[in-house]
């Protein structure tokens, strides 16, 4: 595959390049429904139009940029797309790309004065990293069913606003979410493009890659509670104290996935309350992701996890509850559409990929495929993602190329 000249995905990018960067963290924040993550959506709606397309937002919130047929039967449709939202200090590239990449290859095919011989649409989905509430593609989710929409809903950020409240402050009317059968069976094909989450193309040489599976992945709260108490009038063997319980699971946390070989095991979010440095804590929040190709491998390793938890919160005169969030069985892509783009992108390796994706959620529901493009620092949800220029164009390109069903999709 041979990088064109024009730079349209990067152009795409640039124009968002400041878009909810995080001058703390570094890297981008983008909550769903915060100012940066509307901000985006409006830039979004705004390029969709310039292009003439029909852009909707459906009651769940997921944006819906339609390319029509002169007969605007929809049946059929080939749909491709992702999320603006980021992780906390996330890349430029994790969503975004997905989303200018499908833009690019609109104007690659308009100008090449082809079109797609069924509708084409450009779907942006809301809360897709579950950054803001917890659980991972929130809006892919309500739209198939695969969350009781009232538990959605319900659902609180960090300063307890409900994702109902926040939904109806974007201007969605809450009481109208829920499953949506009717938009499912429009769509004949879905496939998502997305920077690559590890090494995998550097290290084969190639700029695109064909999904294969997604990792299945869940997430955990262990909820530690103990006394409260004076950090200075506490003597230590008076203490209760189970920030010292959290920390004593979380160190062994690595010798625990390690007895699993291809198992991940990760804390990145902890939260003591009340969270004062002269406070012994009360309560300990301590949120566990657990990801593995075999789903019965991720319950025995949150299992070993748990009952180590137990026994060190016993140790500290500490109780412990676990309480899991979301759990994502192992998805594995289209295998019709897998062999078409095998077929017609002979050179592009076959990856799986530990990161979910809507496309992950949709898979149950629609054909579904995915397309990775090279990531030169291999790293993601920090700032370090990157996709070069060529590797950019040449994504757009490839989609342009499955959208207009070339490669078979
Ligand atoms: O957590 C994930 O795998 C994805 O980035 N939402
Ligand atoms: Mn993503
Ligand atoms: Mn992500
Ligand atoms: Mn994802």
């Amino acid at each position: 595959m041979t990088a064109p000249a024009t730079r349209r995905v990067t152009s795409l990018m640039a124009a968002i390049a400041d878009t909810g960067r995080d001058r703390t963290r570094g890297g981008y924040t983008r909550p769903v429904y915060s100012t940066a993550e509307l901000d985006l959506r409006g830039w979004f709606v705004a390029e969709a139009q310039a292009r003439g397309l029909d852009v909707e937002t459906d009651r769940n919130g997921v944006i819906w940029a339609w390319w029509d047929l002169p007969s605007r039967d929809r049946a059929g449709a080939i749909v491709t797309g992702s999320h603006l939202d980021s992780v906390p200090g996330g890349g430029a590239f994790d969503g975004p790309l997905g989303v200018a990449s499908a833009l690019a290859a609109v104007d690659v095919l308009r100008e090449q004065g082809r079109r797609p011989d069924r509708a084409l649409a450009i779907a942006v989905f809301p809360e897709e990293e579950g950054s803001r509430y917890g659980i991972a593609c929130l809006g892919s989710r309500i739209l198939t069913g695969a969350i009781a929409v009232e538990k959605a809903l319900a659902l609180k950020d960090e300063d307890g606003g409900t994702f109902a409240e926040h939904s109806r402050a974007a201007g969605l009317d809450p009481e109208r979410m829920g499953p949506d059968a009717e938009r499912l069976a429009q769509i004949g094909a879905f496939i998502e493009l997305h920077v690559e989450q590890g090494r995998g193309l550097i290290d084969l040489g190639q700029p695109v890659a064909i999904g294969s599976s997604i990792l299945g992945h869940g997430r955990w709260r262990l909820t530690f509670t103990g006394q409260g108490n004076h950090a200075g009038t506490t003597l230590m063997r008076d203490r209760h104290d189970p920030l010292v319980a959290a920390a004593g699971v979380i160190a062994q946390i690595p010798g625990i996935a390690a007895r699993h070989e291809g198992a991940r095991a990760t804390v990145g979010r902890l939260q003591p309350v009340p969270g004062g440095t002269n406070v012994i804590a009360s309560r300990v929040d301590v949120w566990l992701d657990v990801r593995h190709p075999e789903d019965a491998v991720t319950a025995l390793v949150v299992e070993q996890i748990a009952a180590l938890a137990r026994d060190l919160a016993a140790g500290q005169g500490c109780g412990v509850d676990l309480r899991e969030e979301s759990l994502s069985p192992t998805t594995h892509f289209d295998p019709g559409l897998r062999r078409r783009l095998e077929d017609a992108l002979p050179d592009a390796p076959v990856l799986d990929t530990g990161a979910g994706h809507d496309a992950g959620i949709l898979a149950a529901h629609v054909p579904t495929a995915m397309l990775f493009v090279r990531n030169p620092t291999g790293v993601s949800h920090a700032h370090e993602e990157h996709v070069e220029d060529d590797d950019a164009e040449t994504g757009a390109e490839v989609l342009a190329d499955a959208l207009m069903g070339d490669l078979g999709i």
